[in-house]
């Protein structure tokens, strides 16, 4: 499913993260100490090779809300920007930190002339924020950025599973 907003395409489909061949930049769900993990951060690495956490670990550690960019390597993309999201209930206060990583990525996505980018669903796996919470968050933060930017062209949320998927639609039908 997509829908234009403004001059650009706002996406939601089903998959994995590291397989999002037609994008130039994908966004990884990290750990601060940017290193191999669960979840996204296992996938993308795992894909990547070992030559993304030398890079990595120069960068690392990283606060809540930041991102940082990086090469791809083995990945199908050019970039990888990095965030590290709040652990719900923990990292406060999290509706700003989790808005931050979103702003954040399309910030350093416009300054590298980044057209296409993909999202996996920061902090609503290992750091537990609620899928339900997290997507309005995203939303709002999406619908304040875009009217800004002016190289990317595609934002595209990747969702694990059908459920996730539904939510994130749903939020996406809704906006304007
Ligand atoms: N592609 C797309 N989405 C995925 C994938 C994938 N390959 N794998 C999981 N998801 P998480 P977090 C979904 O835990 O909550 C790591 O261990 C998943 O279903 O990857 O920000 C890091 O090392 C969930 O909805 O990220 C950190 O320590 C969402 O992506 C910590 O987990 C995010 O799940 C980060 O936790």
């Amino acid at each position: 499913m997509e829908k234009r907003v403004d001059q650009v395409v706002v996406q939601c489909s089903k998959g994995d993260i590291a397989h999002q061949e037609d994008m130039e930049a994908i966004v990884n769900a990290a750990n601060a100490e940017l290193r191999i993990g669960g979840g996204v951060a296992g996938a993308i690495h795992r894909e990547a090779g070992p030559k993304l956490e030398k890079e990595t670990r120069k960068l690392a550690p990283i606060p809540p809300g930041e991102a940082v960019i990086t090469g791809a390597y083995n990945l199908p993309n050019n970039h990888v920007i990095h965030c590290l999201g709040p652990v719900y209930g923990q990292d406060k206060p999290e509706d700003k930190l989790l808005g931050d990583c979103y702003r954040k990525a399309l910030k350093i996505a416009e300054e590298y002339g980044i057209v296409s980018i993909a999202f996996p669903s920061i902090s609503t796996g290992a750091f537990g924020y609620p899928i339900d919470e997290a997507k309005k968050i995203v939303f709002l933060t999406i619908k304040e950025v875009i009217p800004t930017l002016e190289n990317v062209k595609t934002i595209r949320f990747v969702l694990h599973n059908n459920e996730d998927l539904r939510v994130y639609q749903e939020a996406l039908k809704k906006l304007y």
